[in-house]
C-alpha cells in the first residue's frame, strides 16, 4: 500500500521563508482549495492520504517533504536549514513512527528534504543555502550499511536541488541545467525544461505517473512527448511561498 503524508496549509503561510522570490500576498483559502485538489490527485493515484492538522504558528509546515526523507528501510528526520522550520519535525516524526525506524540529523548538519533526490540506491543531496556537507556525511554513515551512496551536488540560483531536477521515469530526470550541472547525473537520460519555464523541473512521481504544476504547459508537452502520463494541479498560491509539487507530501510504500 502507498501512503502520502500531507499537512494542511497554515493560516500563517503569508509569513513563509522566501529566498529567491519577492513576497506576494497569498490567498489562504485558495491555497487550501489547491492543496485539497493536490491531495485528491494523490488519492487518485492510489495513495492513502494521511493529513496532519495545520500548524498555526509554523508558516511553512505544509511543505512536509523538507522535514523527512523516507526510504524503504528507515526515515531520516532532517534538521532544516531555516531555523523557523525546525519545530515542524516533531509532528512528522510522530506520523512516520508507525512505519519506519527513525534517524535524526544532528547539528551542525542541516538538510531540507527538498535537497534530497533518490534515484535507485543513490541519494543526490543539494549543497544549497539549506543543506550542508555535515548532514551529507551523517546520511552517508547511516545509509551505507543499507547499500546507498550519498553524493553532494552543488545547486545555484534556486532553493533546493529538486527545484532544479526531479526523477520522472526509472532512469530519466527532468532538469533545469541553469541551476545544476547535469554532469552529476551521468548515465541517466535528461529532459530539459522549456527555457521559458525555469521553475518547471519539479515533478512528483507517484508510481509511474506524474503530478505536475499546470503553470508549465510547454515543459508538460515535452514530458508527454516521451510517453509520460502527467496529471496537472494548480499550485499557484503555494508557488508564491516557493513551494511546488514534491514538497507537499511524503510518499512511500508499506507492506499491506
Ligand atoms: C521555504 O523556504 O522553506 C519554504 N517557503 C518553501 C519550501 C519548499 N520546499 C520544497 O520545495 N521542498
Amino acid at each position: 500500500m502507498r501512503i502520502a503524508i500531507t499537512r494542511e496549509v497554515s493560516p500563517a503561510i503569508g509569513r513563509c521563508e522566501l529566498t529567491h522570490l519577492e513576497r506576494q500576498p497569498i490567498d489562504v483559502e485558495l491555497a487550501r482549495a489547491q492543496h485539497r485538489a493536490y491531495q485528491a490527485c494523490l488519492a487518485g493515484l492510489g495513495c492513502r492520504v494521511e493529513t496532519l492538522p495545520a500548524a498555526p504558528e509554523l508558516p511553512d509546515s505544509v511543505f512536509v517533504e523538507d522535514v523527512a526523507v523516507v526510504l524503504d528501510e528507515l526515515a531520516i528526520l532532517t534538521r532544516p536549514g531555516a531555523e523557523s522550520r525546525r519545530p515542524e519535525v516533531a509532528a512528522i516524526a510522530e506520523a512516520l513512527r508507525p512505519y519506519r525506524p527513525l534517524h535524526a540529523i544532528q547539528a551542525p548538519g542541516t538538510v531540507d528534504g527538498g535537497d534530497v533526490l533518490r534515484v535507485g540506491r543513490c541519494l543526490y543531496v543539494g549543497l544549497s543555502s539549506r543543506s550542508n556537507a555535515a548532514a551529507i556525511e551523517q546520511m552517508r554513515e547511516v545509509l551505507a550499511p543499507h547499500g546507498y551512496t550519498v553524493q553532494g551536488v552543488p545547486v545555484a540560483g534556486c532553493l533546493h536541488l529538486k527545484s532544479a531536477v526531479t526523477q520522472v521515469a526509472e532512469a530519466t530526470l527532468l532538469i533545469n541545467r541553469a541551476w545544476v550541472d547535469p554532469a552529476a547525473f551521468a548515465g541517466l537520460e535528461l529532459i530539459e525544461v522549456d527555457p521559458a519555464e525555469p521553475y518547471a523541473a519539479n515533478a512528483l512521481r507517484v508510481g509511474e505517473e506524474l503530478i505536475y504544476p499546470a503553470a508549465f504547459p510547454a515543459t508538460r508537452r515535452r514530458l508527454e512527448a516521451r510517453g509520460l502520463t502527467v496529471h496537472t494541479v494548480d499550485v499557484s498560491e503555494l508557488a508564491k511561498a516557493e513551494g511546488a509539487v514534491t514538497c507537499c507530501s511524503l510518499v512511500f510504500e508499506i507492506a499491506e
